[in-house]
Formats: C-alpha cells, sequence, structure tokens
C-alpha cells in the first residue's frame, strides 16, 4: 500500500490540490463564483442551555482535520488559495480554539475570527456564492443565494466516492486505533464483564471519547445481538454460565475519517463458535473475489448463495440453496446489505449515485437494504460485513410461512440465545488492488 509508506504531510498536500480541482470544476459547470463552506455549530436541547455532541459538516472536514472548531468557515474560489476564517472564541466559559499549526495549515489562508460576522466582513460581497452547511438562517441573513444547492452537492458527493491517498491512509490508521479497542473488548468479554464495561474498555484502549467515535458502537451481549443497530449498555454483569455471546461494532476515527468494525465472540466451544468460524472464512472468501467493475449486487448476491449454503450445511434447513434464494428466504437471517462505502461518514455518501449530475440508481425491490448499487472501482473504500442473525420477529414470519417445514426449528431455537453473528472489515482499492485494512491492522497487533 503506497500510501501507507508515505508520509501523512505529503498525502495531505496532494489530497487539498485534489480538492481544489474538484470544487474548481463542480463550480465552473455552475454560475458560481465560490463556496462558502460552514463548519457548523452545536445545537442545543429544547429549553436548555446544554448541547449535543458537536458533529462538524462533512464538506468542511473533508478539507480540515478540524472537528471541534464550531463556526470556522472556509472559503473556496476556483484559482485562489482556499481561506480559513479560523473561530477562536474570547470566552471563559470555554477553552476556544488553539492557534493554527501543523501540518494542515500550509494550503491555507488562515484568518482568525472572533465572531461570524468577522467572517461576514472579510467575505465582503456574497454575490456569487454558494453556502454549504446546516445554518441556512446565518447564508440567508448573509443574502447568499444558493444554500446547499445540488448543482454542486452532486458531484461533490460523486466525487466523495473516489478516496485520496491521503483519505485511504486515515482510514487505515483509523482501523489501527479501533483493533486496539476490539482486542481489549474482547479480553473484557472472556472476563465477563457487562456491555457498558466493555464499552468502557473499549475507548480507554482507542482512547477515543464516545462522542469522537464516528458511531455509537454497539455492544450486544447474548440475544441482544440480533438487534442490529442495539443501543444499550446493560451495567450489570451476568453470570458466567448464562454468557453464549459479544458482538461489537465499534469504530474510531482518525483527522474524521471512520473505522467500522465488528468482530463476534463466543464465551465458550459450541454451534455458535462454529458458526462464526464458518462465516468468517465465507466472508475472506467474498472479499477474494472483489475485483474492479464487479458491480457490488453480485458481490450481495453471492453472500448470500453462502448464507443459503451454510444454512444447509448446518443444519439449520435442508433446502437446496438454490431454492433458498429463489424464494428470498435468506433475509431472514441476513436483513441488511453486504456493505457501505466509509469516509468522512461511517455510511458515507454516494452509494445510489450514477454520475456527477445526481442520477440515482435505488436496489432492486429484492434487495432493498443494499447500500450500494454501483460497481466496485479502483480508490473506493467500502466494508464487507456478512452476517446470519436469528433474530425472533423475522423467524417467527417464516414458522407461519408455507416453508416452516424446512427449517430444523429446535436447532434455531438453540442459538436465538446467541443472537447473531456479524464479521466487518474494512476494504480499499488502491491501484486496482484489494486491501483489507482491518485485516492488516489486526496481523500488526499481533505480530
Ligand atoms: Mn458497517
Amino acid at each position: 500500500m503506497d500510501f501507507d509508506t508515505q508520509s501523512i504531510e505529503s498525502l495531505y498536500g496532494d489530497h487539498v490540490e485534489a480538492l481544489n480541482q474538484r470544487y474548481a470544476q463542480a463550480i465552473e459547470e455552475t454560475s458560481l463564483r465560490g463556496v462558502l463552506i460552514d463548519a457548523g455549530k452545536p445545537r442545543t436541547t429544547f429549553l436548555d442551555d446544554q448541547s449535543y455532541p458537536f458533529k462538524v459538516n462533512p464538506h468542511f472536514k473533508a478539507w480540515l482535520p478540524l472537528l471541534d472548531n464550531e463556526q470556522s468557515m472556509l472559503l473556496v474560489t476556483p484559482g485562489e488559495r482556499p481561506k480559513l476564517f479560523y473561530y477562536q472564541a474570547d470566552d471563559y466559559w470555554y477553552k476556544p480554539a488553539a492557534d493554527a499549526q501543523g501540518f494542515w495549515t500550509e494550503p491555507f489562508d488562515i484568518h482568525p475570527i472572533g465572531s461570524p460576522q468577522d467572517a461576514h466582513n472579510l467575505l465582503g460581497p456574497t454575490a456569487g456564492l454558494a453556502f454549504i452547511g446546516e445554518n441556512s438562517d446565518l447564508a440567508e441573513e448573509w443574502q447568499i443565494e444558493e444554500i446547499n444547492p445540488d448543482s454542486l452537492l452532486n458531484p461533490l458527493h460523486f466525487e466523495r466516492i473516489n478516496k485520496t491517498a491521503y483519505e485511504k491512509r486515515c482510514i487505515l490508521e483509523a482501523n489501527r486505533i479501533g483493533v486496539q479497542g476490539h482486542r481489549a473488548a474482547q479480553q473484557a468479554f472472556s472476563r465477563a464483564e457487562s456491555e457498558f464495561e466493555i464499552q468502557h474498555a473499549y475507548l480507554a484502549a482507542t482512547a477515543q471519547r464516545e462522542q469522537e467515535n464516528p458511531y455509537a458502537a454497539i455492544v450486544a451481549i447474548n440475544a441482544n445481538s440480533a438487534v442490529l443497530h442495539y443501543q444499550h449498555y446493560e451495567t450489570s454483569r451476568l453470570p458466567q454460565q448464562h454468557l453464549h455471546s459479544m458482538l461489537i461494532d465499534a469504530g474510531a476515527q482518525y483527522n474524521g475519517y471512520a473505522a467500522d468494525i465488528t468482530r463476534c465472540h463466543a464465551f465458550r466451544p459450541g454451534l455458535y463458535r462454529d458458526l462464526i468460524q464458518a462465516l468468517d472464512s465465507e466472508q475472506l472468501e467474498l472479499i477474494a473475489a472483489i475485483e474492479c467493475g464487479l458491480p457490488f449486487l453480485d458481490l450481495h448476491k453471492q453472500m448470500q448463495l453462502r448464507l443459503a449454503t451454510l444454512l444447509r450445511e448446518f443444519k439449520l434447513t435442508d433446502l437446496q440453496p438454490e431454492d433458498m434464494l429463489a424464494e428470498n428466504l435468506t433475509f431472514t437471517f441476513m436483513p441488511h446489505g453486504l456493505g457501505h462505502y466509509l469516509g468522512l461518514q461511517t455510511h458515507d455518501v454516494g452509494g445510489y449515485l450514477q454520475d456527477r449530475r445526481g442520477t440515482l440508481q435505488q436496489p432492486p425491490e429484492a434487495h432493498p437494504t443494499l447500500r450500494i448499487t454501483r460497481n466496485i472501482e479502483d480508490d473506493q473504500v467500502f466494508t464487507i460485513e456478512p452476517g446470519i442473525y436469528f433474530i425472533p420477529s423475522l423467524l417467527n414470519g417464516l414458522r407461519e410461512s408455507e416453508h416452516a417445514g424446512a427449517f430444523n426449528w429446535d436447532r434455531i431455537e438453540s442459538l436465538l440465545p446467541c443472537g447473531g453473528i456479524r464479521i466487518e472489515d474494512n476494504i480499499c482499492i488502491d491501484a486496482g488492488n484489494v486491501h483489507n485494512l482491518t485485516r492488516t491492522c489486526f496481523q500488526e497487533l499481533d505480530s
């Protein structure tokens, strides 16, 4: 991986240059002269003075590794160095941002501001500018006509599918951090700790606070792991004899880029552990089948065939895999898509985008939860995350269907307390080669 051998600084300069070109092209396709990108500001909760964790505008952090510099703004004008209006409050309640310094400052003209009004004064007339950000009231007040126009967002989102070397490197570094958390979480589970304690072990090992994680980690013990986006952390420990399984879907971020990793662990040997190992092999074989030009949908279908084969091998059904697929019965056991793009956002933009104009290709009716309808191409970063779940509400539907007799319900019920399995790696295509960033980082950890 070339992007792992060069310095972050050199990769960053090229990244900003690529963004300059993307923006110049997108702006030149409109009648605009420039774009003002607002980092955003924290939102307060209803009737209160407390704010939600601040999440910076992804279009802002695409340029700058600044995740908590609220109220800063970036002005992009083709042919000119981008201007950063760098917010430093004069405040004794909150710690103001440090002076701008570090590898990221070089490509920008940096103007410290003490209020948004300072940025407005520095901007001058706003005719011909577009605004990208959440605070449309401010943009209207400043008489910026175009607010989040599709004419800009569509090409920018479409091009975000192709990651620069800097972006690939950041996602790799995020994986390096994430696998350390996963290893600590596995150890905490083997000590029979609670979901809450495991989550804390994860955060401690990654040295990232909860709101810095790209998404709320899923730490699900036993049947909780059958809830795809399980959102709680049980604080009490279970007695060891009641512990079966733990699914942890937890990421980390680096310079605002996400890792998104899932692992499952069995507390003791048995059918569930065997299923994890079998799915792990299937996942690796799926990844080995990745090549440029392959529709992501095809890989999703390959996964379903492998899953149907596995269900038969494990004697959960006596249906032939082809017959299971013809009736879409694998959906009961894996009701989500095989993966999604990954980058500045955990579920990164562009999965359905077919061109710069914003043409969308929705997933086919038989695969409604598929998140990517494009072909796999060079410079993409995406997850591959097959699963097998024992979800009571979906299984009830199967049990009431005409196919019920083809399933081994005793065996299925024996797996209900284990919940589900998901194995998720982050895949990067670079110079036509397929790199499994997550496994690379686990191997580094083991070596
Ligand atoms: Mn994911």
